[in-house]
């Protein structure tokens, strides 16, 4: 299986401009030993100095969010034309913080992706359970539900421009993670439902991604598992060392 295995920094609301460029410059001396695609996604005032300070990098940028509609009236947002227009192509659409702390649902995510993909960009879509839904083991019930309402409208075709970052909420820097176990079962649970809805190959092409607490202690492990195809990092990608360990786990 040739799926392209992904590292992502998601930086959160971390790192000044000066913070940033330290970080991207020390970032940029580190080592790529293994086939991993490295993605940083910094805040968003710092993404267009990003995107500048990586110019001849092959690490690539992304947004951490997007607004759906393409402008308009809509205090402090940013939109897929504006992100584009300073060379960035992947954003990362409905983690568990944008749902929990600012009410994404499902079927307002719907219409961020589709607006994303309409404008040709690649989307880094976040789901996952809660610890009460783990407890009551509706898990795979709930990230069925998050997969059928957000995003399985889409086209076979529109998949080729879509990530899965399978990031249970329970592991999210609480330094608690998923074993290598429980995110394999997961995953391979979550090709299982793209392929019933859509077909083998789709489902087999599709990185999915996993994220909660990874650190340069567990990344090896978790990557090992077959359908475990990379890692969105937290708190661990705001250190170059601890983020290219996981990036070298591959
Ligand atoms: C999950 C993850 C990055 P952390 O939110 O998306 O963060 O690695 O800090 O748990």
């Amino acid at each position: 299986m040739s799926r392209k295995h992904i590292v992502a920094g998601n930086w959160k609301m971390n790192k000044t401009l000066p913070e940033t460029q330290a970080l991207l410059a020390s970032l940029k001396d580190k080592k790529n030993t293994g086939d991993a695609h490295v993605i940083v996604a910094p805040t968003a005032i710092n993404l267009q100095a990003s995107v500048t300070m990586l110019q001849d990098s092959p690490i690539q940028v992304a947004a951490q969010n997007m607004h759906q509609a393409e402008s308009g009236a809509y205090t402090g947002e940013i939109s897929a034309g504006m992100i584009q227009s300073i060379g960035i192509d992947t954003v990362i659409l409905g983690h568990s913080e944008r749902r929990a702390y600012f009410h994404e649902s499902d079927e307002l995510l719907a219409q961020k992706v589709n607006t994303a993909l309409a404008h040709g960009m690649t989307v880094i879509f976040c789901f996952g359970e809660e610890l009460e839904d783990r407890k009551n083991g509706k898990h795979f019930e709930v990230v069925e539900s998050q997969l059928k309402n957000a995003i399985f409208h889409l086209t076979a075709a529109q998949w080729s421009n879509v990530v899965l970052a399978y990031e249970p909420v329970w592991a999210i820097g609480t330094g608690e993670t998923a074993s290598p176990e429980q995110a394999q079962e997961m995953h391979a649970f979550i090709r299982k439902t793209v392929s019933a809805s859509y077909d083998e190959a789709t489902a087999d092409q599709v990185s999915i991604l996993y994220g909660g607490s990874v650190k340069p202690g567990n990344a090896k492990e978790i990557f090992s598992k077959p359908d475990v195809d990379g890692g969105l990092i937290g708190g661990a990608a705001l250190n170059a060392d601890d983020f290219f360990a996981i990036v070298n786990a591959f």
